[in-house]
């Protein structure tokens, strides 16, 4: 498998550090549990294809384009504390190298930005320039099985989605900790949220901690999605 873009240096820097720090959170989350088989859905090609192969990008917006007061903040509950220097970012699951990443490992990754409309199914929508790395990139580190076809995404607020894997390694699906090229506000999901142009807003957890490659989904699919909204949310 190539690395996209990553580095030796790089890789092995994460995959040493994961290793001897591999946490396994478990403070009872249901969501491994009661599998009930799988959503009908056409993405279902296998992970080590799609991290090689390139996906349709989304035309982005430009500079002057960016609606910066317009992303309204949207939390169900309430907005969590996070100890920047003690957060890290599990990424575990069917993986053969889970990973435990704190924000300086996740900075050391290659930095990418896009300008794309944020859509939230509440009515309202937003232009925002986000920074980050591929949700791909670190996807690849932790060397998912061939099986694995989605992820779920634990937030410190206990908010929890699940993605289709095509649309996690789509080059736009980003890791961002940045806002308006400025560090990401904590309102906004900081240290690292989802950011991608293909879903709407529900889907984009803030406050991301856990990222648990899977091959089959649970019936519990995410805080909106188990109360009815549409599971794919494609925009
Ligand atoms: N952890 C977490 N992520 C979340 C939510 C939430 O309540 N908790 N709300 C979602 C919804 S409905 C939207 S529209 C966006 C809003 O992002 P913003 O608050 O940065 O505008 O976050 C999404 N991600
Ligand atoms: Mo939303």
């Amino acid at each position: 498998m190539s690395l996209i873009n990553l580095s030796r240096r790089q890789f092995l820097q994460i995959s040493g550090l994961s290793s001897a720090s591999l946490f396994l959170g478990g403070c009872g989350t249901p969501i491994l549990e009661d599998v009930v088989g799988e959503v009908s859905e056409p993405l279902n090609q296998k992970v080590g294809s799609l991290i090689l192969k390139p996906q349709q990008p989304v035309p982005e917006f430009s500079l002057d384009e960016i609606q910066s007061e317009a992303l309204i903040v949207n939390t169900f509950k309430n907005t969590p504390l996070i100890d920047r220097d003690k957060y890290r970012l599990v990424v575990d699951g069917e993986v053969k190298n889970p990973l435990n990443l704190s924000m300086a490992d996740i900075q050391n990754l290659p930095f990418t930005s896009m300008i794309i409309r944020h859509v939230c199914v509440e009515g309202w929508a937003a232009i925002v320039q986000w920074g980050g790395v591929r949700l791909r990139d670190i996807v690849a580190l932790a060397q998912p099985l061939s099986s694995v076809r989605y992820a779920y995404f634990q937030s410190a607020d206990g908010y929890y989605s699940s993605w289709d894997i095509a649309s996690s390694l789509h080059p736009q699906t980003l890791l961002a900790y940045e806002k308006n090229q400025q560090p990401l506000p904590v309102d906004n999901g900081a240290p690292l949220r989802l950011a991608a142009p293909i879903k709407l807003g529900y889907k984009q957890s803030k406050w991301v901690t856990r990222i648990i490659l899977v091959t089959r989904l649970s019936r519990f699919q995410g805080y909106w999605e188990d109360q009815g909204y549409e599971w794919f949310a494609g925009i």
